[in-house]
C-alpha cells in the first residue's frame, strides 16, 4: 500500500474518533490559535489524535496544522509534509453545524506552493461523513463508515451549469468591486453559505456555483490560510474542472512566505472565476 493510501486510510480511520470526541469539547481554552483565535478544546483534541497517527506513519517526515504554531517531525527525513485544519469551521459546533478535516500532501517542507501538493482531502462531518480525495485530477468521494471508507462517485467534475453561491465575511467590509459582482452574483444563483468553508465548497462541487472569502478592506490578506485551507482546496477544485484565484491568478502559485499566512480565497466554476478576476482587475 502507497503511503499516500496510508495517509488518507489514516485521516479516514480518524474520523469516527473525532466525531464522537466532539459532543464534550465545546468550550473554548484559555490558549489562542498562531492566528490569533480562540481555540475549541475539539480544535486540540482532533489536532492532537491527527497529528500522533499521522506522524507514526512511515513516509510522513512532517506535521504542522493551523492550530500549532511549529511544524512537527523531522523536516530533512524523507518523506511528505502534512498541512492540516484539524476542524474547519469550527466555530459552527457550538451552534451543531457542519465542520469537517482538511489535508494538504505536501512534497516539499512547508511553508511550501500550491504546485508542491500532491493530494488534498476533506472530511465533511455533515448528517453523514464523507471524504473528497484529489490526487493528480482524479477527484473521489468516499461515505466514512465505522472508519472505512466507501467510494460512492469517482472523477468528479465540476457541473457545467453553477447553481451556488457562498461569500465571507461581512458585506460592509467588502471591496467595492467585490460587492459589485457578488451584487451581480445574487441575481444569478442561490445563496448557500454555513460558516464552514468545506461543507459550502462541498455545495460548489455537487451542484456547480462559486465560494468565496475575499480580501476585506480592514484585512485585504483575507481570512483563510494558504497551507492549511487555500492550497488543499484550490487542489481539490482545479482537479474537478474548476478554477482557484487569490484575485489575480491560481491559489496554487501563490508564493509561500510563512506557515500561517492568509490569502483571499475564490473557487468554482472557470467562467465564475474568470469574471471575478476580470470585476477585481476594474
Ligand atoms: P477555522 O478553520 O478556524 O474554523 O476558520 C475557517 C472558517 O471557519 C471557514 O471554514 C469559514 O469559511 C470561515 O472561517 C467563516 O468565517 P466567518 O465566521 O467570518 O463567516
Amino acid at each position: 500500500m502507497s503511503t499516500l493510501t496510508r495517509i488518507i486510510d489514516t485521516v479516514a480511520a480518524t474520523a469516527p474518533d473525532i466525531r464522537a470526541g466532539l459532543t464534550g469539547r465545546r468550550t473554548y481554552e484559555a490558549e489562542e490559535n498562531p492566528s490569533g483565535e480562540a481555540q475549541l478544546a475539539a480544535d486540540l483534541y482532533a489536532d492532537d489524535l491527527l497529528s500522533e497517527r499521522l506522524l507514526a506513519l512511515d513516509g510522513v517526515a512532517t506535521y504542522a496544522s493551523e492550530e500549532r504554531d511549529d511544524i512537527d517531525g523531522n523536516p530533512d527525513a524523507d518523506g511528505y509534509h502534512l498541512a492540516c485544519d484539524p476542524l474547519d469551521g469550527s466555530s459552527n459546533l457550538k451552534s451543531n453545524n457542519t465542520m469537517g478535516t482538511i489535508l494538504g500532501v505536501y512534497d516539499a517542507p512547508l511553508p511550501a506552493s500550491g504546485h508542491d501538493l500532491v493530494a488534498a482531502a476533506y472530511v465533511l462531518f455533515g448528517p453523514i461523513t464523507t471524504m473528497i480525495v484529489a490526487e493528480g485530477d482524479s477527484v473521489t468521494e468516499y461515505v466514512i463508515e465505522d472508519g472505512d471508507k466507501r467510494a460512492v462517485r469517482e472523477d468528479i467534475t465540476l457541473p457545467p451549469e453553477p447553481v451556488t453561491y457562498g461569500f465571507g465575511g461581512r458585506v460592509p467590509e467588502w471591496t467595492p468591486a467585490f460587492t459589485e459582482f457578488a451584487r451581480e452574483i445574487e441575481q444569478e444563483l442561490k445563496l448557500r453559505y454555513g460558516g464552514a468553508m468545506i461543507g459550502d465548497v462541498n455545495q460548489v462541487l455537487t451542484y456547480g456555483g462559486i465560494f468565496a472569502y475575499p480580501g476585506l478592506q480592514s484585512r485585504p490578506e483575507g481570512k483563510l490560510r494558504l497551507q492549511f485551507e487555500g492550497n488543499p482546496i484550490a487542489y481539490i477544485v482545479e482537479a474537478a474542472g474548476g478554477r482557484s484565484s487569490d484575485g489575480t491568478g491560481s491559489l496554487l502559485s501563490v508564493e509561500a512566505t510563512g506557515l500561517h499566512q492568509r490569502v483571499p480565497v475564490h473557487v468554482g466554476n472557470s467562467r465564475l472565476i474568470d469574471r471575478l478576476e476580470a470585476a477585481l482587475a476594474d
